[in-house]
């Protein structure tokens, strides 16, 4: 069977599906919303990582069904935590570049939103640095069309593509993710940690929230705090969780 092949299945027998890892507030520890990420339970292979068969999935164009599918849960799941949880939650969705560029996109999220019965303000979609990057098309008509809809749109991975910081302000953006790499870098040498409130700074210049990713120590936690850093994300909070877990945390942070 090739890839493709057994993609096309997955898509039919449910094994493509979601986990949720928790975004938290670094000012007063709440839990603000969560990212949705992709998870492929393989008959034979077990796990098979989003990095594994996002690429296949765009390169086959698989992946605007299977986005489609992955929208759709998750607005069903941010639907289910905002009727335990009394202050709203959002849910972060990974756009692929593929995706941004196919002409339906607005148009089916809408009727996602619609159907499922979920307010645009709940949904936020990331993009890669390098997909918004690419510029192919029409990417930033696409992106300011996403934010007329009322969707947030964050960038993900920056810092590890080759955008500037001087070249923020062009995008249409809501949320900056600052890529792990720099939350470990800063740690470790002296002038990191200045980059990072550099761009924690710019970017509430151009009233971006910023999100550190990859948190994994309670120092790492202490110097975004310092740095005014708005969010954070990493295992030091909580690994990616099945939706179900994820209502159970819910239900236990009250
Ligand atoms: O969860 P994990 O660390 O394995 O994710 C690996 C990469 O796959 C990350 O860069 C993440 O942004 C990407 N990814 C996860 N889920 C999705 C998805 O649903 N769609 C797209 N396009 N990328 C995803
Ligand atoms: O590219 P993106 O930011 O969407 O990728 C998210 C990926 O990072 C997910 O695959 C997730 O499993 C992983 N991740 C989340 N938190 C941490 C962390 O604290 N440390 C490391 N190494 N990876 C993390
Ligand atoms: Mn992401
Ligand atoms: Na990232």
């Amino acid at each position: 069977l090739t890839m493709e092949e057994d993609l096309r299945r997955a898509i039919k027998s449910k094994s493509l599906t979601l986990e949720y890892q928790p975004i938290i507030s670094l000012q007063d520890g709440s839990i603000r919303g969560a990212e949705a990420l992709a998870r492929w339970n393989h008959d034979e292979r077990g796990m098979i990582s989003p990095d594994e068969f996002i690429g296949i999935a765009e390169e086959t164009g698989l992946i605007i069904p299977i986005g489609e599918h992955f929208i759709r849960e998750a607005c069903e799941q941010v639907k289910r935590w905002n009727q335990i949880n009394t202050r709203p939650l959002y849910v972060n969705v990974n756009l692929a570049q593929r995706q941004l560029i196919y002409p339906g996109l607005v148009t089916v999220i809408k009727q996602i939103l619609n159907e499922v019965g979920v307010d645009a303000n709940l949904l936020r979609l990331e993009l890669s640095e390098s997909a918004v990057m690419a510029e192919r098309h029409d990417t930033i008509t696409v992106m300011q069309e996403i934010r007329d809809a009322g969707i947030r749109l964050a960038m993900d991975d920056f810092g590890t593509g080759h955008s500037s910081l001087s070249s923020l302000h062009r995008y249409p953006l809501d949320i900056l993710k600052v890529d792990r790499s720099f939350v470990q870098n800063m740690m470790r040498r002296h002038k990191f940690a200045g980059v990072m409130q550099a761009i924690v700074t710019l970017a509430h210049n151009l009233e971006l929230e910023v999100v550190g990713e990859g948190l994994e120590t309670p120092e790492q936690v202490a110097m975004l705090q310092s740095m005014d850093c708005d969010l954070g994300q990493g295992y030091i909070f909580a690994r990616p969780m099945p939706g179900d877990e994820f209502i159970k945390l819910l239900s236990q942070s009250g």
